[in-house]
């Protein structure tokens, strides 16, 4: 079988973009210490919602989404916590996008996407569905309470 000139050069520019992509991504993720999500293998355990405190300063919490709502709605912790964003959709694609922390991942039923994030300062850290999935897409939210007691 014979490949068209064109269509040789076109491959080769092809992978030649690729490897770069992955050598950008990993030069990226070495240089600037940028966190690139993992994706874990499909675990029903991750499909209920909760926050789990590992000790003083490190928490887990288990994301779910689904529409319109992010559970965990609300996630109190205090200052200088590293928090493991365990995330994952019960229907459609959602986005989960912490725009101070730069955190942007997606919520995909039966995929689990994980990424750590430290909060040193105290405040409010919205989260926000960022993939248009649906009529409440704009209702959908949660945030990330750092410092401030729990309301009763
Ligand atoms: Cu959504």
């Amino acid at each position: 079988m014979k490949i068209d000139k064109i269509e040789k050069r076109v491959i080769i520019t092809a992978m030649c973009m690729m490897g770069l992509f992955v050598f950008s991504l990993l030069y990226a993720k070495t240089k600037y210490k940028s966190n690139v999500p993992e994706c874990l293998p499909y675990d029903k355990a991750y499909t209920n919602p909760k926050i789990n405190q590992i000790d003083d300063k490190t928490y887990q919490v288990f994301s779910v989404a689904s529409m319109w709502k992010f559970e965990p709605a609300e996630i109190y912790i205090p200052v200088g916590s590293e928090v493991d964003f365990y995330l994952t959709s019960k229907d459609v694609v959602h986005g989960f996008n912490i725009a101070e922390k730069d955190v942007n991942m997606m919520a995909v039923s039966g995929a689990i996407n994980k990424t750590t994030v430290k909060f040193e300062k105290p405040g409010v850290y919205n989260i926000v569905c960022h993939e248009y999935c649906g009529v409440g897409h704009q209702n959908m939210h949660a945030q990330v309470i750092v410092n401030y007691p729990k309301a009763k």
